[in-house]
């Protein structure tokens, strides 16, 4: 009677017993220890990192995978740095600096990290957390900034090529971006490109006066006194910009974008401003199509209203 045939050696194995022998036929040479990490790799548990956009529940989805509310989602808390989530003996994190040894850092209440060890984010590479856990056994997990998270993109756009930074020796070392020649000739190329999109505007309030029929009518009132306010006082900052760049010449070509935001603002003090005209009966009214008269909803003597009358748009 034979016995069954062994299985075939799985990929890891084969992957294995390749690193191996080419551990063996290039020993002490220069690529000894990136074949070595190589080796060490295949037998950790698989790498898992968890990527997508801002507050997209990256960190809620690792937390459920572990079991247990490791890494932070409170509404204004943001994964900043790259974080490692691993199996270990005890609890422990580590900030790993771009440049220098790993530092370690207090962990919060629920075994988030509460500070950086004293690095500021765009410093460390990443933190990695020890943690005991069946669940991380079988897999590392990585939780990720969101991709578009303003500190990000710029560092992405350098390591494409198309920005260069450059960090200040002391203080904050804050970072400047340069773009690059690659960098000028992709936006060169971009501003030829034809532009089929129309414009998208993202306005509160026009959210809420679409909803006006659910909502008390001196609702729409109170917005629209607080929107010819809110655009009076945009509309100041606008001209003030204006006075103070329009002279100068490096600066006064694209300054042309703010009459275009300009042009915008009258507009939307217009229309707002527009709600609050008073009807016959002398009140300020949300106009209304069906029921002009029943509409009325300010109260009687409001000056605020005539006096936003009187120095309405242009
Ligand atoms: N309703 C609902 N809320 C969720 C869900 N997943 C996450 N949230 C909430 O969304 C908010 C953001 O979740 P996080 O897990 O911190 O999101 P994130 O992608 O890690 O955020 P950043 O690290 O800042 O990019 C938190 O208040 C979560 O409680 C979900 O499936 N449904
Ligand atoms: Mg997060």
């Amino acid at each position: 009677m034979t016995g069954r045939p062994p299985p075939p050696p799985s990929l890891v194995d084969r992957v294995r017993g390749l690193v191996h022998r080419a551990c063996v036929v290039y020993g002490g040479g220069p690529a000894m220890p990136e074949l070595q990490a190589a080796a060490a790799r295949l037998d950790e548990p698989l790498r898992v990192a968890i990527a997508g956009r801002l507050k997209s529940g990256k960190s809620t989805l690792l937390n459920a995978l572990v079991g247990q509310e490791l890494a932070a989602t409170d509404a204004g808390e943001c994964t900043r740095v790259v974080t490692w989530y691993r199996d270990g003996h005890t609890y422990r994190i580590l900030a790993h600096p771009h440049n220098g040894p790993p530092r370690p850092v207090t962990p919060g209440p629920t075994g988030a990290a509460r500070d950086l060890g004293g690095l500021r984010p765009e410093d460390v590479d990443r933190l990695v957390v020890d943690w005991p856990s069946a669940a991380l056994r079988s897999m590392t997990l990585i939780d990720t900034p969101g991709l578009d998270s303003l500190s990000s993109e710029p560092v992405r756009l350098a390591e494409l090529g198309l920005l260069k930074a450059e960090t200040e020796n002391g203080g904050r070392r804050r970072r400047t971006f340069h773009l690059t020649e690659t960098g000028r000739d992709e936006l060169r190329e971009w501003l030829a490109e034809p532009t089929p999109e129309h414009f998208q505007m993202r306005d509160i309030a026009e959210l809420k006066l679409f909803f006006n029929e659910v909502g008390e009518p001196d609702d729409v009132v109170r917005l629209a006194r607080e929107q010819v306010q809110a655009h009076r006082e945009r509309i100041a900052v606008y001209e003030d910009m204006q006075k103070r760049y329009d002279e100068i010449d490096a600066v006064a070509r694209r300054m042309v974008t703010l009459r275009l935001g300009l042009e915008m603002e009258h507009a939307a003090l217009r229309f707002w401003s527009s709600l609050l005209e008073p009807g016959l009966d002398a009140r300020p009214r949300v106009r209304s199509a069906r029921s002009p008269r029943r509409s009325g909803v300010g109260r009687e003597g409001d000056d605020e209203h005539h006096e936003g009358r009187r120095r309405g748009p242009r």
